[in-house]
């Protein structure tokens, strides 16, 4: 079941340049599903917690500051190998290196500020969208 779910956040500096709509039509026209969805601003206490994992990188300090510097969005996605033909979707954690097409190269300005965030493994989409969501039994 776990396999069919992935997580994304569309990240501040999208919501913020007006890149929504634009980019969950790029996510239904990939074929996903929207199972949950949520517009909401992060605390920095928040934004520390969903990147607890990256926290003795040198830049886990801006990146709890940018990810609550404005709202996002956050949902659950289902589609047949989820976390996999996500990350394909949203490109390289650097815009610059990723693939023509993708959300990360078409709306993205920065490795920090890179327009959407997708779980790495079908683990993290559950913590991750436990992060957010609860009753997940329902997806
Ligand atoms: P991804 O989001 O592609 O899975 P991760 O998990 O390595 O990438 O990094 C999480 C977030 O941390 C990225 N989305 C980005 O906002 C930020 N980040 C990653 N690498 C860097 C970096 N070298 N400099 C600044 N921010 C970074």
């Amino acid at each position: 079941m776990s396999a069919n779910i992935t997580f994304t956040m569309i990240k501040p500096d999208a919501v913020q340049n007006k890149f929504t709509g634009k980019i969950i039509d790029k996510i239904l026209e990939d074929g996903f599903e929207i199972k949950a969805m949520k517009y909401l601003h992060l605390s920095e206490q928040q934004a520390a917690r969903f990147y607890e994992i990256h926290k003795e990188r040198p830049f886990f300090n801006d990146l709890v500051k940018y990810m609550s510097g404005g709202p996002i969005v956050a949902a659950v996605l289902i589609k047949e190998n989820a976390v996999e033909s996500f990350r394909k979707l949203i490109g390289a954690t650097d815009p610059q290196k990723a693939e023509p097409g993708t959300i990360r190269n078409l709306f993205a300005k920065s490795i920090e500020a890179n327009a959407i965030h997708g779980s790495d493994s079908d683990t993290n989409a559950l913590i991750e969208s436990s992060f957010f969501f609860s009753k997940l039994e329902q997806f």
